[in-house]
């Protein structure tokens, strides 16, 4: 008898029959971290460009970001210029993890590695990483440590920029960092063709992440020339062949047409979407990394962070929220105020977020509703506007005479009944007063 489960091949066939976890459906929540060199000079159009992209947009002389660095550092002062000043001299990853539980995020994706190639772990591949320069220490491993240690109950998870902006082969070819006084194409690797970036640098460094750090989800970003049929294989089978298997997903950015979620970035879906998905984007207006100039009230509120939480959950995503931490480490005020206040709502209402599904009839609704199911046990319904003295549903909710209607962070039953074909529940004074953001009502089937 052999229960093994055989590897998985480099071949579309053997890979599409892989999936999400089920631990990916439950999670609901997660924390996106952008940092690396952009985060010194922290800087782009507010609410218009990514301020990851700075080293990028520094060169187009029409971006903002060109006259920018011009004043601030001067024309001579070269985008590595800023790794000396890369130090996470208050980098505390025990802090950050716990930030992340207490936020009620269940998984956490660190940028390894973004389009301006410098890696925040000890990579042998290329010398602009974190151990060697910057910092000196290895960030990703640090965080993962912390992150095993103080919170074993996240998962864990790496993003990592397929093409790095040097690649000869990268989708954005015609801008390409540019040695700022030669105007040259910055090939710090020395790889001249595509091919052997891939294969001497970008599938090992993924290869290195992957045995090396064991990330349970890899959040590869761009595509474009890629190994992703060998690496991904590699990836399913070290989870699956570990000692204490590790459940694994990978998103749908890296260069082949296998994926096991999709990815809207700064936008949602309109409607369900069974096929696996998660959203992501930042606390900032536009950004990923963090932009010093974005002053705080133009961050998402808590209420808008919970109502696209709400809204994604009910149509089947998961949120990956982003923060942008500084150059020093420490998470900026504003976006720890913001995750506590989610964490706050989480407590109270996190029943109906995690371990739920989409409830399949949920088309036509008001702008203001959104449901939720635990399988057998529970019917949830979300108004991410305060309740007047009743919340009508004017959908088919699956409720029977008997059924028990509660308000989450409320301790009494409420009053219900049916009109025509619409919900109708009474909501007193004490119960609308007591919630904030969206009043989750529990129909409990239990
Ligand atoms: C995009 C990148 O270009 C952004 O900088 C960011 O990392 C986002 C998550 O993916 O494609």
């Amino acid at each position: 008898l052999t229960l093994g489960v055989p590897d998985y091949e480099p071949t579309a066939a053997s890979l599409g029959t892989h999936q999400a976890p089920y631990w990916f459906h439950r999670v609901k929540f997660g924390i996106f971290i952008h940092w690396g060199v952009y985060s010194v000079p922290a800087w782009a159009p507010v609410g218009e460009q990514y301020a990851e992209w700075y080293w990028n947009h520094m060169q187009l002389p029409d971006n903002p970001t060109y006259a920018h660095h011009r004043a601030v550092y001067g024309e001579d002062f070269a985008y590595d210029d800023f790794i000396p000043m890369f130090r996470a001299e208050k980098y505390d990853p025990r802090a950050w993890v716990e930030l992340f539980r207490d936020a009620g995020a269940q998984y956490h994706v660190l940028t390894s590695k973004h389009h301006e190639g410098f890696a925040l772990w000890d990579t042998r591949l290329a010398d602009r990483n974190s151990v060697r320069m910057g910092p000196k220490r290895d960030l990703v491993k640090e965080l993962f440590d912390a992150s095993k240690q103080y919170t074993p109950e996240l998962h864990r998870g790496l993003y990592f920029s397929m093409p790095e902006w040097f690649n000869p082969d990268n989708p954005w070819r015609g801008h390409s960092p540019r040695n700022p006084y030669t105007l040259e194409p910055v090939p710090y690797t020395g790889y001249t063709s595509g091919k052997d970036y891939v294969l001497g640098y970008q599938a090992p460094q993924m290869l290195e992440l992957i045995h090396g750090y064991e990330p349970q989800v890899l959040w590869c970003d761009i595509g474009g020339a890629n190994d992703s049929h060998h690496v991904l294989a590699e990836y399913f089978n070290h989870a699956k062949n570990r000692d204490k298997p590790l459940e694994v997903a990978v998103n749908n950015r890296s260069g082949i047409p296998f994926h096991d979620f999709t990815t809207p970035e700064y936008t949602t879906y309109e409607n369900t979407v069974v096929a696996k998905w998660e959203s992501s984007r930042g606390l900032d207006p536009f950004s990923y990394g963090y932009n010093a100039a974005t002053p705080d009230e133009r961050y998402m509120t808590t209420e808008e962070i919970v109502h696209s939480l709400v809204d994604i959950v009910s149509k089947n995503g998961n949120f990956l929220l982003d923060i942008g931490p500084r150059a020093d480490g420490t998470i900026p005020e504003i976006m720890e105020r913001r995750l506590r206040e989610t964490g706050d709502w989480l407590k109270v209402n996190g029943e109906a977020v995690y371990d739920t599904t989409y409830w399949s009839r949920m088309a036509q609704l008001g702008e203001d509703l959104r449901f939720t199911v635990r399988q057998n046990r529970a019917f949830y319904i979300h108004s991410l506007a305060a309740p007047g003295a009743q919340l009508t549903v004017e959908a088919a909710v699956p409720i029977r005479q008997g059924d028990r209607v509660t308000m989450l962070g409320y301790d009494r039953p409420l009053t219900w009944r049916t009109r025509g074909g619409a919900l109708v529940i009474d909501v007193p004074e004490a119960a609308r007063r007591a919630g904030k953001h969206a009043w989750v009502f529990k129909v409990g089937w239990e």
